[in-house]
């Protein structure tokens, strides 16, 4: 069981680091890399199509801008891809939004919210969970501490 996380540029790295922090939560094993579609799409292409093979279960993919790294991924690869849009200096989030979110038929990426890293990891955890009846009882576990939090909020 192994997620990665790839990002299309150094700049995307602090928002990124919120599905580290997740992942290490739940205890799950991840790798992560700086791969871009555009800036080294041999590599992009090298990296996914044996991602499967290297045993990794999930990808969680996060781009600004035109956004095309989720999407190239998941065409070299039949393990799922969560993609993660990420604000950009030109049109806030809504590029990489409409970019990753508007998959054609036939290539899906999961899309998560705008900076939505952690929700990425979560979305994995969930989706590792189905087949790892342990994992389920800590995702259980984070979501009841999470409702407690709410209910012993005082303002
Ligand atoms: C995308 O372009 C990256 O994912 C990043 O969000 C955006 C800007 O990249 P840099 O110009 O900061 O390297 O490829």
């Amino acid at each position: 069981m192994k997620v990665s996380i790839i990002m299309g540029s150094t700049s995307d790295l602090e928002i990124m680091s919120a599905a580290f922090a997740t992942l290490e939560q739940f205890g799950i094993p991840y790798e992560k890399k700086v791969i871009s579609a555009h800036r080294a799409p041999a590599l992009l292409a090298e990296y996914a199509s044996t991602a499967r093979d290297r045993g990794i279960d999930i990808i969680i993919a996060g781009a600004g801008g035109a956004a095309h790294l989720p999407g190239v991924t998941a065409a070299y690869t039949t393990i799922p891809v969560i993609g993660v849009p990420i604000t950009g200096k030109a049109f806030g989030a809504m590029d990489a939004l409409l970019s990753i979110v508007q998959m054609p038929s036939g290539i899906p990426v999961a899309t998560v919210g705008a900076n939505g890293a952690k929700n990425a990891a979560l979305l994995a955890v969930s989706i590792l969970s189905i087949s790892n009846p342990e994992l389920q009882a800590r995702l259980q576990e984070f979501r009841q501490k999470q409702t407690e939090a709410i209910m012993n909020t005082e303002i």
